[in-house]
């Protein structure tokens, strides 16, 4: 599960409630729309997974590559200005199964000689596997994983004496969140970090937004509208979500899954477009009371943005959470960015 994930971390029923609550709210707006942590259930985080495996899908494996290329300058930057015997900890937002992390952790290790890691998500299963995966794989790495939604809660920085926090916030989560709440994501963040802990933002770069032409339109949106329909599948297992939480008639073959590039936005969006018009009943909301929802026909749900961002931004939404931008790494196509910056 990845870090757009903004489930509560709550027993069953309390998650159903959140979901009637936001089928309710969302699908009685205009226009219609639904959050996306709606989509990471089991079925929806395996289909991610999937996602970021996909020829199309740049971002992760680009996110990688960064990594891979620039982990030992990362990793001494946001070191900088700690004592002679201060480590470094590294905190990661909505880890997931972390599995990009490990680049991280092992230089960390190489430099320092053992690492503290606290993965942080509202996903226990994930986390499970994100420390399952790390101690078994990268020796002097100690796990601290805290099942936490860091969009709501105040973040578990259990501090040791003498260490500084690397905090990550990678794979373009960030870009999940419309400005404002990005904004205070980061803010929070930050209330909670010390002068000199760091930050490493991963972003998702606008088409043409690098100092030369890095992406088409057309690039970005085979990422969100793949050929084998992965992200179709994805984005449509909502409906299959709401139908089994709430009990509601969806039939996902009456719609289709629709990305498009609002360039106003710097965004893609992703819809999910009725084919017909047609009436859905869900007999569950937050206050116990069936409802419908009618569609006319092309009428869509809105799912999903995905704020792509020009390097000025990621600078502008840094300065704006009060964080100060120490460096940034690229690949050498500008497709994707990751950004270090100072509390
Ligand atoms: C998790 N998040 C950064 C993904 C993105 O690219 O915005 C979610 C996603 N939606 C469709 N494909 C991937």
């Amino acid at each position: 599960m990845p870090s757009t994930t903004f489930a509560p971390d709550e027993p069953l029923i309390s998650t159903i409630d959140a979901v009637a609550y936001e089928a309710r709210t969302g699908l009685s707006a205009t226009p219609k729309t639904l959050s996306p942590w709606l989509f990471y259930d089991e079925a929806g985080s395996h289909l991610f997974e999937q996602i970021t495996e996909l020829p199309e899908y740049y971002l992760t494996r680009t996110e990688r590559s960064i990594f891979a290329a620039n982990a030992s300058e990362i990793l001494s930057e946001a070191a900088l200005g700690q004592g002679p015997s201060g480590k470094l900890t590294l905190i990661e937002l909505g880890a997931g199964t972390a599995t990009k992390t490990g680049i991280l952790l092992a230089e960390a290790v190489r430099q320092q000689g053992s690492v503290v890691y606290q993965p942080v998500d509202v996903s226990e299963t994930a986390l499970a596997e994100a420390s399952e995966n790390i101690l078994s794989n990268i020796p002097g790495v100690t796990v601290r994983s805290q099942v936490t939604d860091y969009t709501r809660e105040a973040l578990p920085l259990n501090r040791l004496p003498d260490t500084r926090t690397l905090a990550l916030y990678i794979g373009s989560s960030i870009g999940n969140f419309m400005p404002e709440d990005a904004r205070d994501v980061l803010r929070n963040l930050r209330a909670q970090l010390l002068p000199g802990d760091t930050l490493l933002l991963g972003t998702d770069l606008a088409p043409n937004g690098g100092p030369v032409a890095n992406k088409t339109v057309a690039t970005l949106l085979a990422a969100y509208d793949d050929a084998a329909g992965v992200t179709a599948a994805f984005n449509l297992n909502v409906l299959t979500r709401l139908n089994r939480d709430l009990g509601a008639d969806f039939v996902p073959a009456n719609f289709r899954h629709r990305a498009c590039w609002n360039p106003a936005e710097s965004r893609i969006e992703m819809h999910l477009e009725s084919l017909i018009a047609q009436r859905v009943h869900i007999p569950v909301n937050s206050s116990g009371r069936a409802f419908t929802v009618d569609f006319a026909r092309g009428e869509s749900i809105h799912t999903e943005n995905s704020y792509k961002f020009t390097s000025a931004a990621v600078d502008a939404l840094l300065a704006s959470a009060k964080f100060r931008k120490m460096k940034s790494w690229e690949d050498p196509q500008h497709l994707f960015a990751v950004t270090l910056a100072t509390a």
